[in-house]
């Protein structure tokens, strides 16, 4: 520990911590805009600047020590108007929309602004166009709304090691963008939206398709089915000023039936039947094709496209099982059509998912079922609720209601699907039962839980006992790639989900600004999977194959785990 003063007042405070984490942790408020914790403090926004007693010059907060004895003023007129001039600096180059921008009302720079006071911007500098890039289905980047704090870069390269972005030119011209300015599609982004997580404006931010899904809504010869993902049940009331995680999948349904849509399912269902076929994969391999291990879980659509940019070798290794929102699509469109009597090129299917890559998933050639799109729109978490404040709906105040038959029953593992090991804790479920014909003692596999990046653990499956492995954060998933082809660390199965908390963190979630965002393990995540398995643990039914909606499936349409017919519509192939 060290003794510091700051305005005035005596702190202890660990030693090794910076200036503003010192502040912070005793609750005095530096703003800041280009600092995220342990990725990007770099000290260039000069938005955190603070008086260093015996120093002539202000000091950036995030990137100076505390040491003993140090004096800092955080409250002074030459500090606050510092502050000021770095963010109307900005601003003077900044194309202000806000009445129209998609960040309005949840941008730090707007935030920024108002809380420095700023009134005027004396210093109209010449505004600057990089122009507008959208020629992809998920991210779109708005270089005119980029303040250089390069937080988008940090996650991109340091926890998703794909290395998209790069500062193009020097001094004023400089700006932050894939090399020559190509598009998203043309570079090895793999969609997540992680970085448009960290923009602190809307330079970054998901290709919107709103407005297509109100015309469909409003058009009386479709039939629009809405599809929630299982995150979404414990993300979207923070649009709405509940506590972070706050459990609302009845008030989602309610807002979903006032939106208009004709029918609204879970997702969670068809996560059930993933299991069925990814457990039955993995048994498969393991009992007569050793060879195809270990095998590669593959619902999170960005995690299947790093591997296609980055890993080909491994793309035999990948469950060709289709993601859960694609198998809801395929067979609504199908079985859910015949049985209904509707015909399916009538049938307009809507994903609400946390994922901007899932947007670029359901527009894949490949995710079509007898000639249909199995997903015709994707919108995230924050489209969703986008669409609930377009209505004014009292989000927090709805009635709660049930999804509709017959994806409506699901299970535990299907609902803990949406934090980073659910989908392995599931599995493992499942595949205990189809290998050993009994259910595992407990089906909690807590070893398969919580925040840490890259998990291994070891699970006896009758006589085989093998090794499982867990990543988040794409930088972890090739960290386990990389120990596995030197042969330092082998594993039969592994799970890897894109985002750091799997879909909890998804790119599409809710964006709960810089200092929420600072640090990449921190607490929201927590928050929201707590509630997952909580849910699952209240649940009666636990486990996949015990839902009945998923015994129906296979009774009425499938017959069996890996059949013809399941591998016709619920499986896939890759391209590296
Ligand atoms: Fe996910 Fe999935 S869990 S990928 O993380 O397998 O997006 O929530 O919907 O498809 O079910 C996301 C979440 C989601 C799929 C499922
Ligand atoms: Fe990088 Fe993901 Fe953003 Fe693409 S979407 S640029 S991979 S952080």
């Amino acid at each position: 520990k060290v003794s510091i003063n700051i305005d005035g007042i005596d702190y202890e405070v660990p030693d090794g911590i910076t200036v503003l984490e010192a502040a912070r942790m005793v609750n005095i408020e530096i703003p800041s805009l280009c600092y995220l914790k342990d990725i990007n403090e770099i000290g260039a926004c000069r938005v955190c600047m603070v008086e260093i007693d015996g120093l002539r010059n202000l000091q950036a907060s995030c990137v100076y020590p505390v040491k003993e004895g140090l004096r800092i003023k955080t409250n002074t007129k030459r500090v606050l108007d510092a502050r000021k001039t770095a963010v109307t600096l900005l601003l003077s180059n900044h194309h202000r929309e806000c009445l129209t921008c998609a960040r309005n009302l949840n941008c730090e720079l707007q935030n920024l602004s108002d809380k420095l006071g700023i009134r005027n911007i004396p210093y109209t500098g010449e505004m600057k166009d990089y122009g507008f890039h959208n020629n992809n289905p998920a991210i779109q980047r708005d270089y005119n709304k980029c303040v250089n704090c390069r937080r988008c870069m940090a996650i991109c390269s340091k926890i998703q090691e794909c290395n998209v972005y790069s500062a193009i030119n020097r001094g004023l011209d400089t700006v932050i963008s894939p090399a020559f300015h190509k598009d998203m599609n043309d570079v090895t982004c793999i969609m997540c939206g992680q970085c448009i997580l960290a923009c602190p404006t809307a330079s970054l931010n998901e290709k919107e398709d709103i407005d297509d899904v109100w015309k469909v809504l409003s058009d009386p010869d479709k039939f629009v089915v809405a599809q929630t993902a299982p995150s979404i049940q414990v993300t979207i009331g923070e649009i709405f000023d509940m506590p972070i995680g706050s459990f609302v999948g009845g008030k989602l349904v309610s807002a979903l039936r006032r939106i208009g849509f004709d029918k609204v399912f879970a997702t969670d269902v068809t996560a059930d039947l993933t299991i069925m076929e990814e457990g039955s994969e993995l048994i498969e391999r393991l009992i007569h094709t050793p060879e195809k291990l270990p095998l590669l879980s593959s619902c999170c659509p960005g995690w299947v496209k790093f591997a296609e940019h980055f890993y080909p070798e491994f793309l035999p290794n990948l469950s060709t099982t289709k993601s859960p929102h694609e198998m809801c699509g395929a067979l609504t469109k199908t079985w859910y059509a015949k049985k209904y009597n509707i015909d399916p090129s009538k049938i307009v299917n809507v994903a609400i998912m946390p994922c901007t890559a899932k947007k670029y998933e359901a527009a894949r050639p490949e995710m079509t079922s007898d000639g249909y799109r199995n997903v015709d729109f994707v919108l995230t978490t924050r489209e969703l609720g986008k669409m609930i404040r377009q209505l004014g709906l009292d989000f927090k105040n709805l009635p709660e209601d049930n999804y509709d038959e017959p994806f409506d029953q699901f299970s535990g593992a299907g609902t803990i699907f949406g934090a980073t090991g659910g989908v392995l804790e599931a599995a493992i479920r499942t595949a205990h039962k189809l290998l050993t014909g009994e259910e595992m003692d407990v089906p909690d596999f807590e070893e398969a839980r919580g925040q840490s990046g890259l998990k291994y653990s070891q699970v006896t499956l009758k006589d085989k006992t093998i090794t499982i492995a867990i990543a988040h954060g794409t930088g972890n998933a090739k960290k386990a790639l990389e120990m596995f082809k030197s042969g330092e660390k082998k594993f039969d199965y592994m799970e890897v989900m894109a985002c750091p908390g799997g879909c909890v963190g998804g790119g599409g979630q809710p964006i709960l600004g810089g200092k929420d965002h600072n640090h990449i393990s921190l607490g929201y995540r927590h928050n929201r999977s707590d509630t997952l398995y909580n849910i699952d643990k209240n649940k009666s039914i636990r486990r996949s194959h015990e839902n009945p909606r998923i015994h129906q499936i296979y009774e009425e349409f499938l017959g069996k785990p890996l059949s013809e017919i399941s591998h016709k519509y619920l499986h896939t192939t890759f391209t590296p």
